[in-house]
């Protein structure tokens, strides 16, 4: 008999939890994380590993990984626009790749190269400009013709049923896709392990500021000071921010996605088309994770629609004809945080000892360890670190936008 077996019917005690699950608050912390998805829990993580900041509490409104952590495409990437998007998302690729070494746990990291497809001169154009600027800072990216798109995935009709031909694509090979939900468990245990607590189903009810100094935040378990308090949350981040007199330019829409029934493995790499608002990779489990572009209305909402998924499916049936008998599975929305320039909001505010990790829109995931890691060095040291400078809040006072629309994966 299993040895577990035995073990249970001796002693039917649960075996342990992936993190300690804390019974109360205590009075006060040396920092209050608001947002247990995976930016919070990998600012936790480092704040207590590098900076041996420990006296920390991540406070989440639902459960660990249950926002956008867990509703995204899991697609890692760093081909970006500008130079500062280049820079900030190889950071993160590099930190991605070792992160299973790190965590002792398989986070499942898949190396799948991305192409993201040009059907028009113009598209072209802007994959040749990113390819250049990628280069520029070391990032593998190179514009690729028709042949080598058919070599690596076959199965793909180039000319989309006469609709809008690809004349060629962004080839990335660094790009990849790795298990979302396990980089939020690895980052919240390795914090756990380290003394983090970890306070699920805690909502944020307000936030204490005296003298232009956040002091402590209000829960609907009770009040908490604290000596810096930063908002990693996605979809709630002008709740929070009106809580301390801040406005930011974010505005929030859904953003859907769904899964067919697992296949045979059969896509490789990881297609994105911007024309037909698409994109795709195959998971482990053989299933097609897809998604397109934002849902058009501002709305404060996960729900799905059958709107989606009949466009999606349509634009699917333009790259990959063969699908038409394929069913799917399952669809889920998480809501994105959307900024004018499409790069995120980050690091200090007016009000001093509060930070914020925000706009994240359809580019959060990617950014998951790197965020964690500046905003990490950000609230130890009180300054933005370097990869995070320009994407201060104040960049909308003084007209400094990033613009990474172009390099969004879909249009939006
Ligand atoms: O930016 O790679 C991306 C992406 C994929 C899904 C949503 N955004």
């Amino acid at each position: 008999m299993p040895l577990r077996l035995l073990k249970n019917a001796i002693d039917p005690r649960p075996d342990a939890r992936f993190f300690t699950q804390p019974e109360r608050l205590k009075k006060r912390y040396d920092v209050v994380i608001i947002g247990g998805g995976g930016h919070g829990l990998a600012c936790a993580y480092y704040l207590a590993k590098t900076h041996g900041i420990t006296d920390v509490a991540v406070l989440e409104q639902g459960y660990i990984g249950g926002g956008n952590t867990g509703r995204n495409t899991t697609i890692v990437r760093s081909n970006y626009l500008t130079p500062e998007g280049v820079k900030f998302y190889d950071q993160s690729v590099r930190l991605f790749q070792d992160l299973s070494d790190d965590f002792d746990l398989n986070i499942f990291y898949s190396r799948r190269g991305h192409f993201t497809l040009a059907h028009t001169d113009s598209a072209l154009r802007t994959m040749r400009w990113r390819a250049e600027v990628n280069k520029h800072y070391g990032v593998d990216s190179e514009v690729v013709g028709r042949e080598d798109i058919a070599a690596a995935c076959p199965e793909l009709d180039l000319d989309c049923g006469g609709h809008l031909p690809i004349q060629g694509a962004l080839y990335h090979a660094p790009g990849a896709v790795v298990r979302h939900d396990a980089v939020a468990w690895g980052y919240g245990r390795g914090a756990d392990r380290r003394g983090v607590e970890i306070h699920q189903k805690t909502r944020v009810t307000g936030i204490r500021v005296d003298g232009g100094r956040v002091t402590g935040v209000e829960t609907d378990r009770g009040a908490v000071e604290a000596g810096a308090v930063v908002s990693m949350v996605a979809g709630s981040t002008p709740r929070i921010t009106g809580m301390v007199g801040i406005t930011t330019p974010i505005v929030i829409h859904p953003l859907q996605a769904c899964v067919t029934e697992p296949l045979k493995p059969w896509l490789d790499t990881i297609i994105v088309s911007a024309s037909l608002h698409v994109y795709v990779s195959q998971s482990s489990r053989g299933e097609l994770v897809m998604g397109a572009s934002l849902d058009p209305a501002e709305l404060h909402s996960t729900r799905s629609t059958l709107d989606f998924t009949e466009e999606l499916t349509d634009h699917m049936l333009d790259l990959f004809p063969f699908l038409g008998q394929t069913r799917l599975m399952r669809q889920w929305g998480g809501m994105a945080d959307m900024t004018p320039d499409f790069a995120p909001i980050m690091g200090t505010t007016p009000v001093a000892g509060f930070y914020l990790d925000s706009g994240w829109g359809t580019w959060g995931f990617k950014a998951t360890p790197v965020s964690g890691m500046t905003m990490a060095a950000t609230v130890a040291s009180g300054r933005d670190h370097e990869l995070i400078e320009p994407f201060n809040l104040s960049r909308f006072e003084r007209f400094a936008l990033v613009g990474e629309r172009g390099a969004a994966s879909v249009g939006h």
